[in-house]
């Protein structure tokens, strides 16, 4: 569904095996040798996630990118693996657009996660110009997801992002404002056995 010229919605994208493989895949990253960490950013507040950043290191003090992670531990962001990227693509082209995928902000949340509205806006200038979309995958439990415009103070819709949900924004829809307010417990399929949810969005710094 197309709820803004440029932003598309896609209700249960991932089946239930697709799910399951990739919620594997995200706990083994979140608990790897590069761990997943709670981010402290610019004016010294604590992100409402843990985050691991695949392919480039998104650091929250400079709000840019790099490859190791000089905000927090020095180490290296780990590489994007093949079928993210692959994923990415296909849904990026569900939704009529290109993305080549070289990084992956991978985050999760618990029952009290949350994300302030914001813009994606530290990929590189080029891309950013090009609209190349960013590509959201949700897994576990619901999120209230809130999609505004391009200017801050522009009105916001709730949307709820459930288990298996894509969400794909791109050309005129790049730097649209969007957050999350909040976690719906125990709505994750049980299959997962996922208290929580992950999310993880798919961008291309370089073009
Ligand atoms: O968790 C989500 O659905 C949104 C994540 C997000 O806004 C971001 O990573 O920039």
């Amino acid at each position: 569904m197309e709820i803004a010229p440029g932003a598309h919605h896609f209700s249960g994208f991932l089946s239930l095996d697709r799910q399951v493989a990739l919620v594997g895949d995200c706990r083994a990253l979140v608990d790897g040798a590069v761990p997943a960490y709670v981010p402290v950013v610019r004016g010294g507040g604590k992100m409402h996630v843990r985050m691991l950043c695949l392919g480039r290191h998104w650091n929250g003090k400079t709000y840019q990118y790099e490859p190791t992670r000089t905000d927090f531990d020095g180490l290296p962001a780990p590489p994007l693996p093949a079928e993210f990227r692959a994923l990415a693509r296909e849904i990026a082209a569900s939704a009529g657009m290109v993305l080549d995928a070289d990084l992956c902000i991978l985050n999760y949340y618990d029952a009290e996660g949350r994300m302030g509205v914001h813009q994606d806006k530290d990929e590189s200038e080029r891309s950013l110009a090009a609209g190349v979309p960013v590509v959201s995958v949700s897994l576990g439990d619901t999120a209230r997801f809130l999609f505004g415009g391009a200017r801050r103070r522009d009105p916001v819709q709730a949307l709820r992002l459930e288990s298996g949900d894509a969400f794909v924004f791109g050309g005129p829809a790049r730097l649209r404002y969007h957050g999350v307010s909040r976690i719906v417990p125990d709505t994750a399929p049980p299959a997962l056995g996922l208290a929580g949810r992950f999310n993880l969005t798919f961008r291309q710094y370089d073009l």
